[in-house]
């Protein structure tokens, strides 16, 4: 059955700056179980587009599958997407972003699309540090293929139908961390105040921006004994801090008591105002960030927030020196350099 959104529109909906309504960032209507962790995903995804005036058509969705593959569905119906293979989005990710470095790349994956059959695809995405927002969805289960364990399940978690799970799990946010990520973020989908401030920051920084989002699958894992279900996760929540996302154009002011906040600034020149909760976070160490993770799963707590950011982040086209033209507009004249240059770059390797 195809759903449309009815496509009423109030005369007085608020705009931005483009004049865009956040009606203009959505998508078709979703057909995810209702309480689906991954449509509020999906709203705050909406959410930051909106508010950032981020043009439609300057963005490209790139997903794998799952249920959190099929949600590029449902947000930026005016964009460009890709659902790929299973595991596959981080290589078509790569593709497109060498032939157009100018586009905002969004990828949203699944704990079981990138922990297990995209792990490798996952890992080199992360080392060579592609420029986009990388988002997993992660509900520690295989929702569309009706609830399996998935890698990150906890050790004794439980799904609806199924024993205690018997394997570690895979953490992807220390996984990225120690891969060397220049954004690291966790969150939960049921906290909207803090995924959208790292929506924005995540689609602002010029590198791998990976955010782990705790994201319950209501069907086959949101019972008692399960780890990821809304219960447990609301339970055990810590955060580093509030994050705050203020754009270049906004001037920058914080309120925060001294001692206590931090400021980011990422690449754009946009600021992340982070009221710092847990004063051992050191958001530029990898290592503080690792032995926190660890403190507090330690403690029966997830730790969400901002975790790391390298502010000097230098993403694939800076380091293997590409042309500031996207690939894809380089003409014959432009990929040619003539023969003379071709003869003196002979000479030189003689
Ligand atoms: C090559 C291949 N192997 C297996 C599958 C079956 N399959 C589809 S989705 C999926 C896992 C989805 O889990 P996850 O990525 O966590 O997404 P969720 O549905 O939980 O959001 C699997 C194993 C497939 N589609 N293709
Ligand atoms: S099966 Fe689970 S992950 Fe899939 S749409 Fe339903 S609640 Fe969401």
């Amino acid at each position: 059955m195809t759903y449309q959104r009815p496509n009423f529109r109030h005369p007085e909906l608020p705009v931005n700056e483009l004049g865009y309504t956040r009606k203009d960032y959505e998508g078709a209507l979703s057909t995810l179980c209702a309480g689906c962790g991954h449509d509020s995903i999906s709203a705050a995804i909406v959410q930051a587009c909106f508010e950032m005036s981020i043009e439609p058509h300057k963005v490209a969705k790139l997903s794998g599958i799952g249920c959190s593959s099929k949600t590029p569905t449902y947000f930026l119906g005016n964009s460009h997407g890709f659902n790929s293979v299973h595991g596959r989005m981080p290589s078509v990710a790569t593709g497109a972003n060498l032939a157009n470095r100018d586009m905002i790349y969004v990828g949203v994956s699944g704990d079981g699309d990138t922990a297990s059959i995209g792990m490798g695809q996952f890992t080199h995405a992360v080392r060579r540090n592609l420029n986009m927002m990388y988002v997993v969805e992660n509900n520690g289960c295989y929702g569309l293929t009706k609830g399996q364990d998935s890698a990150t399940a906890d050790v004794g978690s439980a799904s609806k139908k199924g024993e205690p799970n018997p394997f570690e799990p895979i953490d992807l946010v220390s996984v990225a961390l120690q891969l060397g990520a220049t954004f690291v973020a966790r969150s939960f989908s049921g906290d909207r105040a803090q995924l959208v401030p790292l929506i924005k920051a995540a689609i602002s920084h010029r590198g791998f921006a990976f955010i782990d989002v705790v994201s319950p699958c209501v069907t086959f894992n949101n019972n008692p004994a399960s780890t990821k279900g809304y219960e447990h996760v609301r339970e055990h929540l810590a955060a580093t801090g509030t994050v705050d996302f203020v754009p270049v154009k906004q001037e920058i002011t914080t309120n925060y008591p001294p001692g206590e906040a931090q400021e980011v600034t990422l690449h754009d020149g946009s600021v992340v105002h982070l009221q710092k909760a847990d004063p051992g976070l050191d958001i530029s160490s990898r290592r503080s960030a690792l032995g926190l993770i660890k403190d507090y799963k330690a403690k029966d707590q997830i730790l969400t927030g901002l975790l790391f950011m390298d502010e000097d982040s230098r993403d694939l086209h800076e380091i293997i020196g590409t042309s500031n033209k996207p690939l894809r507009s380089l003409v014959e004249s432009d990929l040619c350099p003539g023969q003379k240059v071709l003869d003196n770059l002979n000479e030189s390797l003689r």
